[in-house]
């Protein structure tokens, strides 16, 4: 066993710092286990165990697909935050801001889904937002813009700050992403997993974030000048780079919880590499051009894009998943790993991503993608590395903070069995209902996929009682600390 410590004192919240990582926490774990109630919601009501009109299924769909990638997004954004400011000195006015504006946002957005009956989905895709048949007006529409607007405003400013604060630290981007020793020259082994990471992320997801500013402006004119027609190919393109990088940066960075923390409950060492700083950069280019994998049914798009969506598709995530796994792995392999709650979370998430992308490389081949496309395989393939794979870092995190020390509680004995347990049968209900063809977004199934959607619906319950007692484990610690944990001291 090692000497490495579990709470290096860099990492203790200032008192301020602790107030908005708390409101942070506590607001993310809060919307979770509201949007995963809609999510049950909405299996209950494929099930048949539960009556639901269908008008309100959809607000409950574009509630919970909005709901959760903003919030997925937010929740892996601490894990950038918590860790990043401990190497380049990060602006807290301004982490605080992002907060105050996604809750604004997030107001927003609910407000267009349930005052407003605004329900197109998350992917507000154009023309559905302003063609609503009547089922909402336009303004609801635009509201629902306007919400996303506002938490995209906030994550640029983060990602701007933290490019500016390591700018001043590494002279520019390109050395923080360690381009230097890519081809040779030694690698400084202290040079931090966390700025490499946060660097690539703040990079892709401004550039992501701002496709989605462009085109929601384009969408905002258009509800309110018709006359100014929209290229629904190019809006689609972006919306999707823009939806596409989103998502995936909550890997990005959540991911920076593994390199951080995994060494810690190891004991031993997990220094940076060349094939790892490769990985990073590699990505940092093909998370941006994968995004064609979405629209290989659109046949008006140029045949050399979809086969580039294709192939890149096969490599994009790989490199850096590969490190990743990989690295975990040998470094947890016979170290006499301390199991606890943060590290047992670890190791689920990386088991996560790597089991929830194999089903998404599947189904970016083309000959595949003409059968399984918007089938209930496309839900299980991102269910599967959110919810056992990114969410798991983010809550890793969370556990460490409040000082989870004692070696597994009664509580953790049954909690985390039960979320992996209950996890693991809710995806798969999806994969095989995809499997069998059974179509996503829709409100009503037939008879001979009720048996998927009621698994399904009975995993959810499970994965969500885990939920809550985690979130209850957390908000209560968070509320003992300072002074039970060492993060927690208050310095300042
Ligand atoms: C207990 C947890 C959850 C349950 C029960 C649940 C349930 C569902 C259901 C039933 C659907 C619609 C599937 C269909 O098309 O037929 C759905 C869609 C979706 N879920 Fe979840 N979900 C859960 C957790 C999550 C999490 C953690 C995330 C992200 C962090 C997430 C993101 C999404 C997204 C983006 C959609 C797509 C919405 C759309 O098609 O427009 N879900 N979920
Ligand atoms: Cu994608």
């Amino acid at each position: 066993m090692s000497t490495m410590q579990l709470y290096p004192a860099d990492e203790a919240l200032t008192r301020n710092e602790r107030i908005v990582f708390n409101l942070y926490v506590a607001s993310v774990l809060l919307v979770f286990v509201l949007m995963m109630l809609l999510g049950l919601t909405m299996r209950l009501a494929q099930s048949t165990w539960l009556g639901v009109p269908l008008d309100v299924f959809y607000r409950v769909m574009t509630a919970h697909g909005a709901g959760m990638v903003g919030t997925i997004g937010l929740a892996s954004s601490v894990v950038m935050w918590f860790f990043l400011r401990k190497y380049v000195k990060l602006t807290l006015a301004i982490f605080a801001a992002n907060y105050v504006l996604f809750i604004l946002g997030a107001v927003a957005l609910l407000a267009a889904v349930f005052i407003g009956g605004y329900a197109g989905a998350w992917t507000f895709l154009y023309p559905l937002p302003v063609h609503s048949m009547n089922v909402w007006s336009p303004h609801a529409a635009a509201l629902f813009m306007l919400g996303y607007l506002l938490i995209g405003v906030g994550f640029l400013l983060f990602y701007l700050d933290a490019m500016w604060a390591i700018i001043r630290v590494y002279g520019n981007l390109g050395r923080a992403l360690g381009l230097q020793w890519l081809f040779g020259g030694e690698i400084d082994k202290s040079h931090p997993k966390a700025v490499v990471a946060s660097t690539m992320v703040a990079i892709t997801n401004s550039i992501g974030v701002l496709a989605g500013a462009v085109v929601l402006v384009m969408c905002l004119i258009n509800i309110y000048f018709p006359s100014v027609g929209l290229n629904a190919l190019l809006v689609k393109n972006l919306t999707y780079l823009f939806g596409h990088m989103f998502i995936n940066a909550s890997i990005y960075m959540g991911v920076i919880a593994v390199y951080e923390m995994l060494p810690r409950y190891s004991g031993r060492p997990y220094p940076i590499s060349r094939p790892f700083l490769w990985s990073w950069a590699s990505s940092l280019v093909m998370v941006l051009i994968v995004y064609p994998h979405h629209l290989m049914m659109d046949y008006a798009m140029p045949f050399w894009m979809l086969v580039m969506g294709q192939i890149i598709s096969y490599c994009a995530g790989l490199p850096v998943f590969t490190v990743t796994v990989y690295g975990a792995l040998t470094n947890v392999y016979r170290s006499g790993m301390r199991w606890r709650m943060p590290s047992s979370l670890l190791m689920l998430s990386m088991f996560g991503w790597a089991a929830g992308i194999i089903p998404a490389i599947i189904d970016g081949t083309i000959s595949v993608n003409r059968v399984m496309h918007n089938t209930q395989w496309v839900p299980g393939h991102f269910h599967f590395y959110l919810l056992l794979g990114v969410l798991p870092m983010v809550l890793a995190l969370m556990f460490h903070v409040i000082g989870q020390r004692t070696p597994a509680r009664a509580s953790d004995k049954l909690g985390f069995p039960l979320y992996v347990f209950g996890g693991l049968v809710f995806v798969f209900a999806f994969l095989a209902a995809g499997h069998e063809s059974t179509p996503r977004r829709f409100a009503v199934h037939l008879p001979q996929w009720l048996p998927y959607d009621q698994a399904g619906a009975i995993g959810a319950a499970l994965l969500i009682t885990a939920m809550l007692v985690f979130a209850v484990q957390i908000l209560v610690g968070l509320l003992r600390s300072p002074g039970h944990a060492d993060p927690a001291r208050v310095t300042g």
